[in-house]
C-alpha cells in the first residue's frame, strides 16, 4: 500500500514538475527569451540566498539542540585523563573548520546571487593574481601547520605506552565474532602466555597452561570493572575478522587486529556514580530511561560506560557491547577477589590440563593457608560440631591402607597444626563408603587411619595426641546414591578432643 502510494506521488510530481516547464516555455515565448532568463536567473539568485539562511539556521540550532548528547561538550567531558588532549585537539581543529565552513557557504550562495546572469553584463577573467595566490596560500598553511603540530602533540599523548617502573595494570581483550573475551591477569599482576595452536572449545584464548602466569588468569564474562585513577594498558588482539576496541567516554579507540597486537593506556578518573551525578544536571537526562514507566528511573540513574566494537565486523556487531564500570580501589579489589581464575574452575583435572595429576606449588600454599585459618577457627570454637574438620586430597592405593605419595601436603599441614598447638589432641577417623562388606570396611577405616597416625609419628608428633579410629561406613556425610556422594562418604577427618 505504501508502495503504491510513493509511486502515485512520484508520477503526480513529475506531471506537475513537467506541466511548470512548459509554462515557463509558453511564457518565455509570450515575453521573450531574454527577458525570461533574467527572471528565472533572479529567482534562481534569491533561492540560493534563502537556502543559505535556510541551511546555517539549521546547521546551528541542531547542534544546539543535540549538544548535550554529543561526546566532547557539556555532560560528556572525558572520563579519562588523556581524553581532554584529545578533546582539546578536536575543538581547535572544528574552531578553524569552521570558520571555514561558514565563510565558503556565504561565499558559495551570496556569489551565486550577487554574480547571476543579467542582460549585458559580461565576466570578469582573471588569469593571475600574486597578492591573492599568497593569501590564500599562506593563511591555510599557517592554520595546517598549527593543527598539524597539535594534533602530533595530542598523539604522542594519547598513544604513548607505560614507562619502565611506572604503576600500572594490564587486562587483555580479545575480539571475535561476536563478543569481546576479557582478561585479568589475577593476582600475580601478569597475563599468562598464548599460543593460537592450543585454541579448543574449553581454551578459546589459547592459553599455555603450561606458563604457571596463566594459572590465576580470570576472564571476566560480565562486565568490565576497573579501579578509578589506575592506569590501565589493554593489549588488544582479535581472533577472527578486524574489531575495533571502542571506549567512547574514555576517548579509547584502537583496531584489534587478527595476528598483529595492539595496545591502549588510558587511566579512568571519573567512577560511573560521579559520571551519573554530572548528567544529573541536565534536563535531557532526568527524562524516564523507559519511555513506559514514566515513574521509573531516570536516564541518569541507568547511565553505564560501555565498551563496543567500533569495527562493523558483521551481522552480530552490535552484540558486541560490554557494560564497563569505574569503581573506587577498595570496591574493585572486593570484586576482583570474587573473580575465579579461568584455569582452577574450567581447566583444572580435566582433559585440556597439561598439569593434570601434578601438585602445584600454588595450590599447596593456597591449601596450607586454609588449612590454618580452619584449624584456628576449630580450635577456638566452643561447639562440638565445629571441632571436626576433614582432611583433603589424602587419598590410599586401591583397597589398602597405603598413602598416594600427594598425600603428603595435607599431612604436612596437620603436623604444622600439631606443632603450632602442642597441647592438641585429636581423634582421625576413617571412613569407607557402603560398597563391600561392612566389617571389610570396618577394618580398612582402621587400617587407614592407623596409617595416616604412622605418618605424624614419623614426623616427631607424640603418638599419645593421636587417637586413630575406623568408622567403616556408620557415619556417611551423604547419601550412599551416587558415585559422586560415595566419594564424599569415603574421607579422613579428625576432630579436636581437647586443646
Ligand atoms: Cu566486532
Amino acid at each position: 500500500m505504501t508502495g503504491l502510494i510513493i509511486t502515485l506521488c512520484v508520477i503526480l510530481i513529475s506531471i506537475v514538475l513537467i506541466q511548470i516547464g512548459k509554462v515557463t516555455e509558453l511564457t518565455a515565448q509570450i515575453k521573450g527569451e531574454r527577458e525570461a532568463m533574467a527572471d528565472s536567473s533572479k529567482w534562481n539568485g534569491v533561492l540560493s540566498l534563502v537556502f543559505l539562511v535556510v541551511f546555517l539556521f539549521a546547521v546551528i540550532i541542531s547542534a544546539w539542540d543535540f549538544k548535550n548528547v554529543m561526546l566532547w561538550y557539556g555532560p560528556h567531558q572525558s572520563a579519562s585523563e588523556h581524553g581532554g588532549v584529545l578533546d582539546s585537539a578536536f575543538n581547535v581543529t572544528l574552531f578553524f573548520t569552521g570558520i571555514v565552513f561558514v565563510l565558503t557557504h556565504i561565499a558559495l550562495f551570496m556569489f551565486a546571487y550577487q554574480y547571476r546572469w543579467r542582460e549585458g553584463r559580461k565576466a570578469l577573467f582573471l588569469s593571475h593574481d600574486n597578492r591573492l595566490e599568497v593569501w590564500w596560500t599562506v593563511i591555510p598553511a599557517v592554520v595546517m601547520t598549527v593543527l598539524v603540530v597539535r594534533g602530533l602533540n595530542a598523539w604522542n599523548t594519547v598513544m604513548a605506552d607505560v614507562k619502565e617502573g611506572e604503576d600500572y595494570m594490564e587486562i587483555e581483550a580479545t575480539g571475535q565474532q561476536f563478543n569481546w573475551i576479557i582478561r585479568y591477569p589475577g593476582p600475580d599482576g601478569k597475563l599468562g602466555a598464548r599460543d593460537y595452536t592450543m585454541t579448543t572449545a574449553a581454551n578459546q584464548l589459547g592459553q599455555d597452561f603450561r606458563d604457571a602466569k596463566n594459572w590465576d588468569d580470570i576472564v571476566a564474562d560480565k562486565e568490565i570493572v576497573l579501579p578509578v585513577g589506575k592506569k590501565v594498558r589493554v593489549r588488544i588482539t582479535a581472533k577472527d575478522v578486524l574489531h575495533n576496541f571502542d571506549l567512547p567516554h574514555f576517548r579509547v579507540k584502537m583496531d584489534a587486529v587478527p595476528g598483529m597486537p595492539t595496545y591502549f593506556v588510558f587511566t579512568p578518573i571519573k567512577t560511573t556514580a560521579e559520571y551519573r551525578n554530572e548528567l544529573r544536571k541536565y534536563p535531557e537526562y532526568n527524562q524516564p530511561a523507559d519511555p513506559n514507566d514514566p515513574t521509573g528511573p531516570k536516564r541518569w540513574e541507568k547511565f553505564e560506560y560501555e565498551l563496543a566494537c567500533a569495527e562493523l565486523c558483521g551481522k552480530g556487531h552490535y552484540s558486541m557491547r560490554r557494560v564497563v564500570k569505574i569503581v573506587p580501589q577498595e570496591e574493585y579489589d572486593a570484586w576482583i577477589k570474587q573473580q575465579q581464575s579461568y584455569y582452577l574452575t574450567q581447566i583444572r583435572g580435566k582433559e585440556e590440563d597439561p598439569n593434570k595429576g601434578k601438585v602445584l606449588d600454588f595450590e599447596v600454599a593456597l591449601r596450607a593457608k586454609e588449612f590454618s585459618e580452619n584449624m584456628k577457627k576449630a580450635v577456638e570454637s566452643t561447639n562440638a560440631g565445629e571441632k571436626t574438620l576433614q582432611l583433603k586430597n589424602i587419598n590410599f592405593e586401591t583397597g589398602s591402607a597405603n598413602l598416594t605419595a600427594d598425600s603428603r601436603y595435607e599431612l604436612d599441614n596437620l603436623v604444622a597444626a600439631m606443632t603450632a598447638y602442642p597441647n592438641l589432641v585429636i581423634e582421625v577417623a576413617g571412613h569407607t563408603d557402603n560398597v563391600g562388606d561392612p566389617a571389610a570396611n570396618l577394618t580398612l577405616s582402621s587400617q587407614r587411619a592407623a596409617s595416616v597416625v604412622n605418618y605424624l609419628t614419623n614426623k616427631g608428633i607424640s603418638a599419645g595426641r593421636l587417637k586413630p579410629r575406623g568408622y567403616g561406613d556408620t557415619k556417611p556425610v551423604a547419601e550412599n546414591d551416587t558415585d559422586e556422594n560415595r566419594a564424599k562418604n569415603r574421607r579422613t577427618e579428625f576432630t579436636i578432643l581437647s586443646n
